[in-house]
C-alpha cells in the first residue's frame, strides 16, 4: 500500500487529517492490516478482503448490534469496532478505520495465565450475550465450520487439483482421509446444541493483552454469527494449546499441551451456563475445530493457495501438517 493511498481513505474519515507514516501489522490470513500514526493519533486501517467477506454490510451490522448490547451490559473488555461503522470503497477495495488500541498480540502463549485471562474474557462475552436476540444476526458466511461443507470442498479439490500438488500432500491426504468421520459427527452435534452469538476466530491472536497478560480486547469481528460455543471453544483449544503455533514447521515437537486444554475447559465450565450436550463436547470441541482447520489449509494448498495468505508455495501444507499433529496430539 503507498501512503497516499492510506492518506486518501482517512482524510474521507477525518478531513484535514494527515497521515505521517504507516506498517503492516502481521496479524491475521484474510485481510490486510495497517497501523497509522497520523495528526490525529494512531489507527488501524484495514483492507477487507471482498471473497471472503462477501457480504459487508450485514457483517458491520452484526458487528453494530453486538457491540451496542456489550457496551450496554458492561463488557469488560474492549470491542473495537469500525469508525461511525462505515466502510469506504476506493481503488477497488473496501477500507475501514478503527481505534488503535495499545495492547500486544501473540501467536503462541507465554504463560499459563493468558490462557485462564483469555478463558475468563470469553466466559464474559458468553453471559453477556446469553439474553441477546441471536434471531437478529445475519448468517454472513453460512457454511463456516459447517465439517460436510469443508469434506465437499477437500473432495472437489483433489478431484481438480494438479498431480504434481497431489503428490506432495499425499500424507497429508490420507491423514485427513482417515480422520472425515470426526467432521460428520461434529455438524451432528451442532445441529442439537443451541443457537448462540458466536465469534467464530477466538484463536490467541485476536485477544490482545497488557505487559501483565491480563485481556485489554477481542478484536477482529467479521465472522460474529449465530453458531454454537463449540466454534469458539474449540479455536481457543486449537491455538492456545499449541504452543510453538499454528506456523511451525517443528513437526516433532509439536504437541497440543494437555494442561492448557484443562484450563480452558475448567474455566468454561465454572464461568457459563451451558446445556449437558455443551458440556460434554468441550473437549471434543478442540479436536474437531483443529481438524477443521487442518482441513481447510490442505484444500487451500490443493486448490493453489486461493484463500490464505501464504508466503512460500509449501506455506499452507505446512500449515495443515502442524495442525493435524496438534489434532492426533489430542486423542
Ligand atoms: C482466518 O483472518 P484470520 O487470520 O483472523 C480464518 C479463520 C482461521 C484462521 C487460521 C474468515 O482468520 O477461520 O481459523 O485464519 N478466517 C476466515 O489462522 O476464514
Ligand atoms: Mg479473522
Amino acid at each position: 500500500m503507498e501512503l497516499s493511498i492510506a492518506q486518501h481513505v482517512f482524510s474521507n474519515y477525518f478531513d484535514a487529517a494527515q497521515v505521517i507514516d504507516y506498517s503492516v501489522v502481521n496479524n491475521g490470513l484474510i485481510n490486510k492490516t495497517y497501523k497509522l500514526d497520523t495528526s490525529q493519533g494512531i489507527y488501524i486501517l484495514q483492507e477487507i478482503n471482498q471473497k471472503v467477506f462477501n457480504e459487508p454490510e450485514l457483517a458491520l451490522e452484526n458487528i453494530k448490534r453486538v457491540s451496542i448490547w456489550l457496551k450496554e451490559h458492561e463488557f469488560n473488555y474492549a470491542f473495537p469496532t469500525p469508525i461511525h461503522f462505515t466502510y469506504k470503497f476506493f481503488f477497488d477495495k473496501l477500507w475501514r478505520l478503527l481505534p488503535y488500541i495499545n495492547a500486544t498480540s501473540y501467536n503462541e502463549i507465554k504463560n499459563k495465565k493468558m490462557v485462564s485471562n483469555a478463558t475468563v474474557c470469553i466466559a464474559d462475552f458468553y453471559r453477556i450475550l446469553d439474553q441477546f436476540p441471536v434471531q437478529d444476526l445475519h448468517f454472513t458466511i453460512p457454511h463456516f465450520h459447517h465439517g460436510k461443507y469443508y469434506i465437499d470442498e477437500f473432495h472437489k479439490a483433489l478431484n481438480h487439483c494438479s498431480s504434481e500438488r497431489k503428490s506432495q500432500a499425499i500424507q497429508e491426504i490420507n491423514h485427513i482421509k482417515s480422520a472425515l468421520d470426526e467432521l460428520v459427527y461434529f455438524d451432528e452435534v451442532v445441529r442439537q446444541l443451541p443457537n448462540r452469538v458466536v465469534h467464530f476466530d477466538t484463536k490467541i491472536s485476536n485477544f490482545l493483552f497488557d505487559e501483565d497478560f491480563n485481556v485489554k480486547a477481542l478484536i477482529d469481528l467479521d465472522t460474529l454469527m449465530p453458531g454454537s460455543i463449540l466454534s469458539d471453544v474449540g479455536d481457543m483449544i486449537r491455538t492456545y494449546s499449541n504452543k510453538l503455533g499454528e506456523e511451525s514447521t517443528d513437526f516433532d515437537r509439536i504437541k497440543a499441551d494437555p494442561e492448557t486444554v484443562e484450563t480452558i475447559v475448567d474455566s468454561i465450565l465454572q464461568h457459563t451456563q451451558l446445556t449437558d450436550l455443551e458440556k460434554n463436547h468441550l473437549f471434543f470441541a478442540g479436536k474437531a475445530i483443529t481438524l477443521m482447520q487442518s482441513i481447510r489449509f490442505l484444500t487451500d494448498f490443493l486448490k493453489g493457495d486461493v484463500y490464505y495468505a501464504v508466503n512460500h508455495p509449501f506455506h499452507n501444507l505446512n500449515r495443515a501438517k502442524n495442525q493435524f499433529i496438534i489434532y492426533d496430539s489430542m486423542n
